[in-house]
């Protein structure tokens, strides 16, 4: 069995980094080599990538990985240095699949991998047609905030918030998110800020804190999610959740995500906003990482930036991510094919 498989590095500012030994890094990236199709017998893909990365890291190594998971061990973010597919420049061109623009997997098995620790890996319908997901920024969407967008700064948000407070009862959003690099906008490329949400609420005054915990919001749904004859937005709703030193942001602080009734909450909301920027944890994502988010406890944004694309259509960003959830039945209710699912607000 592998000994010191995995090392670990606690970051000041809360950030946990994982270092994968140069023996479990080689048999990885041989073991993950082959491309991949997400289109079919997903579960089997899933339950095959995580035993090779079990295999490899052995028993010691599979327990530091399922501490981070329960985030039991650290705040909830969490960045994986991992193997990665080499000699890729761009993404696919608009319409084409990601495998056409790549011939190994190595990336999509390691975010399959690693994604039971975090819970069942899905993907929303109205954003993504497969299980993982490309954010690649495209000219069309240039000025929206999406993740194909780049004009617009995207700021600080928990992902899908709308959903857990959608249908009382069952919170459909993601336990986590992860989002990892394929290939690198090398000049002036964005950055993926993400913040501790207890640490920025620490700096705030507690009364400003507790407005944000009464039911104080109107949410709206992601621009994707929006349909003909269905409500765009729901509330009030509580936007922070959670008890003292532990607290969740249920919250988009992008333009058209959130309304209140009182001016003092929006006041409340940018005292927030100005602590999230102060604590926030310089990420990018490029080949060779994958960072992995509480989502709630763990917000994320990301910079405004001219993105390069070629005359093709091809991007040289392109970060993929996966969602998880912690309660695979909830999401059952819902039209779904290889984890993805059709979320609809009830009529
Ligand atoms: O592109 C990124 O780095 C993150 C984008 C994002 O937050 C999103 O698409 O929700
Ligand atoms: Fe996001």
């Amino acid at each position: 069995m592998p000994v010191n498989s995995i090392e670990l590095d606690h970051n000041d500012n809360g950030l946990i980094e994982v270092f994968f030994s140069r023996d479990v890094r080689d048999r990885l990236e041989d073991a993950f080599s082959q491309s991949v199709d997400l289109s079919l017998n997903v579960d089997h893909q899933i339950e095959l990538a995580q035993h090779v990365l079990h295999c490899a890291v052995g028993f010691e190594g599979s327990q530091v990985l399922s501490r981070l998971g329960a985030s039991t061990a650290g705040e909830g973010a969490v960045l994986f240095h991992i193997p990665h597919d080499r000699g890729v420049h761009f993404s696919p061109p608009p319409g084409k699949a990601a495998n056409q623009a790549k011939s190994t997997g190595i990336v999509e098995r390691m975010m399959l991998a690693l994604s039971s620790q975090f819970g069942f890996a899905y993907a929303v319908k109205a954003e993504d047609p497969e299980v993982i997901g490309h954010l690649i920024p495209r000219l069309e969407a240039y000025s929206d905030f999406t993740g194909e967008g780049s004009q617009q700064e995207l700021s600080f948000h928990s992902e899908n918030s709308v959903w857990r407070h959608a249908l009382p009862g069952f919170d459909l959003a993601p336990r986590a998110l992860l989002l990892a690099g394929v290939c690198e906008q090398q000049v002036r490329g964005p950055t993926t800020p993400i913040a501790i949400v207890a640490r920025a609420v620490k700096l705030m005054d507690p009364a400003m804190a507790n407005r944000l915990r009464r039911p104080c919001a109107h949410l709206s749904l992601p621009f994707r999610h929006r349909r003909e004859g269905s409500a765009k937005r729901i509330g009030p709703v509580p936007i922070l959740l959670g008890s003292l030193g532990r607290e969740e942001l249920c919250a988009a602080l992008y333009p058209g995500m959130i309304e209140f009734d009182e001016v003092a909450d929006e006041i409340a909301l940018s005292e927030l906003a100005a602590a999230l920027r102060e604590v926030a944890i310089p990420l990018r994502i490029v080949p060779g990482v994958c960072a992995a988010i509480m989502n709630g406890a763990i917000v994320h944004s990301r910079s405004s930036f001219e993105p390069v694309i070629d005359a093709q259509g091809r991007a040289e960003r392109w970060v993929e991510r996966l969602f998880t959830h912690a309660r695979p039945e909830s999401l059952l209710h819902f039209a779904n094919r290889e984890r993805v699912f059709d979320l609809r607000l009830p009529i």
